[in-house]
């Protein structure tokens, strides 16, 4: 092990050059001081956490609030750095109005479509010189057993075909940038499978999908994981749709764990996080071919999602990079592999 690797000094996405592009998700906080640095240093991506979601990128009507992605555009820009956007149909975080009308009813379907095309149209062309890739729709899949569809707004309005119409809506106005769904849980069997058979389905129909992100919010404690990614991969892959690793971050905690009585991790979690992190990335290795960037949900321990999900207020530590920045045991099995 070269002393380079050791003290964290090579940089991930240039160990990755020749993978894939690794990125981070952001607020702007994180673009000066110390995140600023690591992003500098280690990522070739960036995904707004919050700032690009409907809800708040057009709060109203008449009102976008371009302030946050323009920073973070200009970061990217300025770093050699491209962005992936997220989301366009979600059903959290997305503003009211687009589902009503003028009189507070249930907007007709010709209305929201209308909408959703002026909102992509406006926020695709000003970003479009550092965006290589669109979360369209995000979370559609039902976790329930028995239901395959989440029932949302978006799909009680634009009608049963809405995935593919809010697809086709993106391609018209960007057909340069991946297309993604993008979900949590479908590596897990069943969502896995009723994912394939959605997305199947869809590129029967013509649906103009370049690929799938796996959000990747997993733990240390997974025994399935690897088997259940491998199996995720190929599955996506034979659909000859790309995958992309979107919201990456490896949580000391089991989801069903809610345990609050810790102050730092053990040396037993950071074991298992390290030999969790090396196994996952010797896996997208592997699949290069088909893994077009791998984004983690944070840079830091200092501040993740985590910390208040599942459980509020409980701190996690689930990055590869600690609370100070410093790399973890986790970093060194990423950049050093043979
Ligand atoms: C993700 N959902 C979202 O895609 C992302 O936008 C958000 O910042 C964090 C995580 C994950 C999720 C959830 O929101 C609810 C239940 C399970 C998983």
């Amino acid at each position: 092990m070269s002393t380079e690797y050791k003290s964290g000094i090579i940089s991930l996405a240039e160990a990755y050059k020749d993978y894939f592009k690794i990125g981070a998700a952001v607020t702007v906080n994180d673009l000066q001081g110390e995140h600023g640095e690591l992003l500098k240093k280690h990522f070739n991506s960036i995904t707004a956490e919050n700032a690009m979601k409907f809800g708040e990128i057009h709060p109203e009507e008449a009102r976008y609030d371009f302030e946050k992605p323009d920073k973070m555009k200009e970061f990217a820009l300025s770093n050699n750095m491209k962005m992936r956007g997220h989301t366009f149909v979600w059903h959290n975080q997305t503003s009211d109005w687009i589902f009503a009308d003028k009189n507070g009813k249930e907007a007709p379907r010709e209305l929201v479509l209308e909408r959703l095309r002026q909102h992509v149209k406006v926020v695709c062309d000003r970003y479009k010189d550092v965006i290589y890739a669109w979360d369209v729709v995000n979370e559609a899949i039902e976790d329930k057993s028995g239901e395959q569809y989440r029932d949302t707004k978006w799909r009680r309005i634009l009608g049963e075909d809405y995935i593919k119409t809010a697809f086709e809506v993106v391609k018209e106005i960007d057909n340069k940038s991946e297309l993604i769904y993008n979900d949590y849980n479908n590596e897990l069997p069943d969502k896995l499978e009723k994912s394939y058979d959605m997305l199947k389905g869809l590129l029967e129909k013509g649906t103009p999908i370049d690929g799938v992100g796996l959000q990747g919010h997993w733990n240390i404690r997974d025994k399935n994981l690897m088997e259940n990614l491998r199996r995720a991969i190929e599955s996506y892959g034979s659909l000859g749709l790309k995958l992309q690793v979107t919201e990456l971050d490896v949580s000391m905690f089991e989801f069903e764990d809610r345990r609050t009585d810790l102050n730092e991790p053990t040396s037993e979690m950071l074991y298992l996080q390290e030999q969790t992190y090396e196994n996952i990335f010797s896996i997208f290795r592997e699949y290069k071919e088909l893994v077009t960037s791998v984004t983690f949900w944070g840079i830091s321990d200092k501040y993740t999602w985590k910390d208040n999900f599942p459980v509020f207020g409980r701190k996690d530590w689930p990055m590869l990079f600690d609370i100070n920045g410093k790399p973890k045991g986790s970093f060194e099995k990423v950049v050093n592999y043979k």
